[in-house]
């Protein structure tokens, strides 16, 4: 170890202060060099002499290391390397973008701006308008202006530290330029590969007779995701940066356009090809110019980004799902190939989906080689006609799976290959494939007999936004299920270390791939361990993620939380009837019949108790929300019970002032004066499957909601009558639901956006833009702590 050469090298800084200055401003000298090259391409230096500068500032660095700036560019050759990634939690979750491919869909978009806007139908909104680089999203922080993190975009949540891979990336400042510096900076943008980079890589890859790189794209995420940063900084890495995550301590410019011009004061760099447009019109005609500029742009893109530019607008507009409502990505058309059909499978999904593939002879379409190709169902094959052995044209389209868009007649073979037909039975179960009548989709029979459906199934619960189980990834699902160690979900909280030895043993075997310690006698068990404490650490998902784990068909993420929103404990999701989930804001006909039809099957029921046996209890339940009560009108319940012809209206003069009960129990319809037609549906419609008592059993939920929500949920009633409260954030011990439904308990009513009018904004760790419009508006901000207070000045017991 040289620690002691180190010592007796190493000079005290005190000691030598000239040394010291001459340091700083080497690394200011140095730096502004690599930006003047790196960003604006206009060099002040000729490179001789910016080396002789670097060694002097290596020569001092050695001499005095505890005197090494933080942002010093020595810090740039790339460090150690590392045994994995860490993991980073975005303070703000990176979101994705919405897709537009024709000009109609941008006239939707700009139709669905100003609506959102409020905006009269002459006027016109500006949009800035900005490339879409293909390349990889990534979150640069800064604090007090120096560089202290990247993360990948990883799930949108969590990422990858490539901190020590990113600060080789000379375009990317250690150190923000000019004054008003924010405490806090997260820079989102793009990292990618310039084209002639990528060339010159891939001929050094091809010289040392290594595997070269499909496109830039690959080239730039196999160069910023190397554990040796050393490699990394051999690779020209580059960065544009597009949007803000986190920002404290600086005012920022209150358009889009303006905060991009800042970045560039700040000395980040940003694409010149970027502008101001104005209504559809202004970004068809961006898209235009950018398509024909696109073959000679030094890198690749697949389309352009529009986000509306004021902030303010973009603040009003919100968030959909995981886009946001005020931007849009308008994509290239995708990209092309021929090629022919060597064989068609098919592919068993969660849900028992068979799904025809076409295995393809190996082409390459935009840089990436295709062998697989969906034909979606059969209806799919039969209308393009593809048949094995046929000349087909696949595209690809970004990331999306490529698809078979069309056959080549003229080079069918003769004679013609036959017709292709869906196989009648399972491929892996055995069991009928069958088809309903209108469903475009043919289904497995087998249910979770059948071991595709188990390991989709599996997958899903485990994922990261499901149950989020580290390291059960697919290759241990496939051998859970083929050992037949986990049936259901529930079993996989029954596994011990002897299950998982036993079940790796024979996927090693299975696979080949016994290691060499393994023939000698010797078990590794750390991973196995692991994972067990992985699968005990999910026992207590929030229970919006506990439902979309569950794989209920036509349930994402979104419905999932307004279930766990509105009806707040899995008791009552799971007996919820029909037409109470039809009530709930954004769920429809066809969601709400998918939920209960889930429910309603005694097998999902019991897999459900067997989880909640084996230890699974979803967090932070709460009482249902008290604007439930708004809901529950008979009339609207009743319209929505599936009595086909039965509109509102024909409900209304149907209950007139009966209960759900009462109707439950009518045997003549004549007698209401309602139309011919309706009165033999309603009579058609009580005569079958116990309809009677499922209304009469709704009618009595009802009541028993109705008895525990308080009396007025918007607020003429109660201690919090007339107050609204925003919530944004994570709070420290409870959920938004619960700090909602407290709220509501009390008559306040809880809104998902800021204005003059909001009472409070209850604002915990990571709050955004709700926060930043609550200070610019004067309204109070509470912190958990303050709202509880508040509660309990209004009488609620905490
Ligand atoms: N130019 C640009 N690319 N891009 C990608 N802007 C931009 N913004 C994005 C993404 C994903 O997202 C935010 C609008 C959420």
């Amino acid at each position: 170890m040289n620690e002691a050469t180190n010592v007796s090298q190493a000079a005290s800084p005190q000691d030598a202060p000239d040394d010291l200055a001459r340091m700083a401003w080497l690394v200011e000298e140095l730096n502004r060099h690599i930006y003047n090259y790196h960003v604006l391409d206009a060099p002040t230096i000729p490179d001789a002499e910016y080396d002789k500068l670097f060694r002097e500032l290596q020569a001092l660095e050695e001499r005095y290391p505890q005197a090494v700036s933080i942002d010093s560019p020595t810090s740039r050759v790339g460090a150690a390397p590392i045994p994995e990634f860490s993991q980073v939690t975005h303070a703000l979750p990176m979101l994705s973008l919405n897709n537009g491919f024709s000009d109609e869909d941008i006239d939707n978009f700009d139709r669905r701006v100003r609506e959102g806007l409020d905006v009269t139908s002459a006027a016109q909104v500006d949009y800035s308008a900005e490339l879409k680089f293909d390349g990889l999203a990534i979150s640069l922080r800064f604090e007090n202006g120096v560089f202290v993190q990247a993360a990948t975009r990883g799930d949108g949540y969590t990422g990858e530290d490539v901190s020590a891979n990113i600060r080789t990336v000379r375009v990317i400042p250690l150190r923000l330029h000019g004054e008003n510096i924010p405490t806090v900076l997260e820079v989102r943008g793009e990292v990618l590969m310039f084209k002639e980079d990528f060339a010159r890589l891939n001929q050094r890859q091809r010289d040392a007779g290594q595997k070269e790189f499909a496109n830039p794209r690959n080239a730039a995420a196999g160069s910023l995701r190397q554990l040796d940063a050393r490699i990394t900084a051999e690779r020209k890495l580059r960065f544009f940066a597009y949007g803000i995550g986190v920002l404290e301590g600086a005012d920022m410019p209150a358009t889009h356009s303006g905060r991009l011009a800042w970045f560039e004061g700040l000395g980040l760099p940003v694409s010149k090809e970027r502008a101001v447009v104005t209504g559809s019109a202004g970004m068809l005609d961006y898209f235009r110019q950018i398509g024909q500029k696109r073959p000679s742009l030094p890198y690749e893109i697949d389309g352009v980004v529009y986000k509306v530019n004021r902030i303010a607008d973009q603040a009003e507009l919100g968030f959909v799902s995981r886009a946001p409502r005020f931007a849009l990505a308008h994509k290239f058309p995708a990209e092309e190939a021929l090629t022919t059909v060597q064989t068609i499978d098919v592919q068993v999904g969660r849900t028992g989906a068979i799904t025809p593939v076409a295995r393809l002879a190996p082409v390459s379409v935009g840089g990436v080689t295709v062998t697989n190709a969906t034909l979606h169902n059969e209806d799919e094959v039969r209308r393009k006609d593809v048949r094995v052995g046929d000349t087909v044209v696949v595209r690809r389209a970004g990331d999306v799976i490529p698809e078979v868009l069309s056959v080549v007649l003229e080079r069918r073979p003769t004679p013609a290959p036959p017709v292709y037909t869906l196989p009648a039975t399972c491929p892996v179960c055995g069991s009928h494939v069958v088809r309903e009548e209108g469903e475009a989709v043919a289904r497995c029979s087998g249910g979770l007999s059948c071991a595709a459906q188990r390991k989709e199934a599996l997958r899903h619960f485990a994922g990261r936004r499901m149950m989020d189980i580290e390291g059960l990834g697919d290759r241990y699902i496939d051998s859970l299920v083929e050992a037949s160690l986990v049936h259901s979900v529930a079993d996989l909280y029954r596994l011990n270390l002897d299950d998982l030895l036993a079940m790796k043993r024979v996927a090693d075997e299975r696979d080949g791939t016994t290691p060499e310690t393994v023939k000698n006698g010797k078990v590794a068990t750390k991973w196995a361990e692991n994972l067990l404490a992985a699968i005990e650490a999910s026992k207590r998902p929030p229970l919006e993620r506990l439902l979309f784990a569950l794989g209920i068909r036509h349930v994402g993420e979104s419905t999932a939380k307004t279930l766990a929103d509105w009806l707040g404990t899995l008791a009552l999701v799971r007996r919820a009837p029909e037409p109470l989930l039809r009530v709930l804001p954004d769920i429809g006909g066809t969601v709400a019949e998918a939920i209960a039809d889930f429910f309603a099957e005694p097998k999902n029921q019991q897999a459900l108790d067997a989880l909640l046996a084996a230890g699974v209890a979803p967090q932070g339940e709460h009482a249902p929300r008290a604007a439930l009560r708004e809901r529950l009108d008979e009339v609207a319940l009743l319209a929505a019970a599936g009595i086909p012809k039965l509109t509102e209206p024909r409900a209304r003069q149907l209950l007139d002032g009966r209960t759900l009960d009462e109707l439950a129990h009518l045997r003549v319809f004549s007698v209401f004066g309602l139309p011919e037609a309706l009165v033999a549906s309603l009579e058609d419609w009580m005569g079958r499957d116990g309809h009677r008592a499922s209304l009469e059993a709704l009618g009595a939920l009802r009541k028993e909601l109705l008895d525990q929500l308080p009396q007025d949920a918007a607020g003429s009633d109660g201690p919090l009558a007339g107050q609204t409260f925003v919530l944004t954030g994570t709070l420290p011990t409870m959920s938004r639901d619960q700090a909602g439904a407290m709220i509501e308990a009390l008559g306040g009513k809880v809104s998902g956006s800021v204005s003059k009018k909001t009472s409070y904004v209850v604002a915990g760790a990571e709050a955004g833009s709700k926060l930043a419009k609550a200070e610019s508006l004067g309204v109070t901000v509470l912190d958990e702590a303050g709202l509880l207070a508040v509660l309990e000045r209004a009488g609620q017991p905490t």
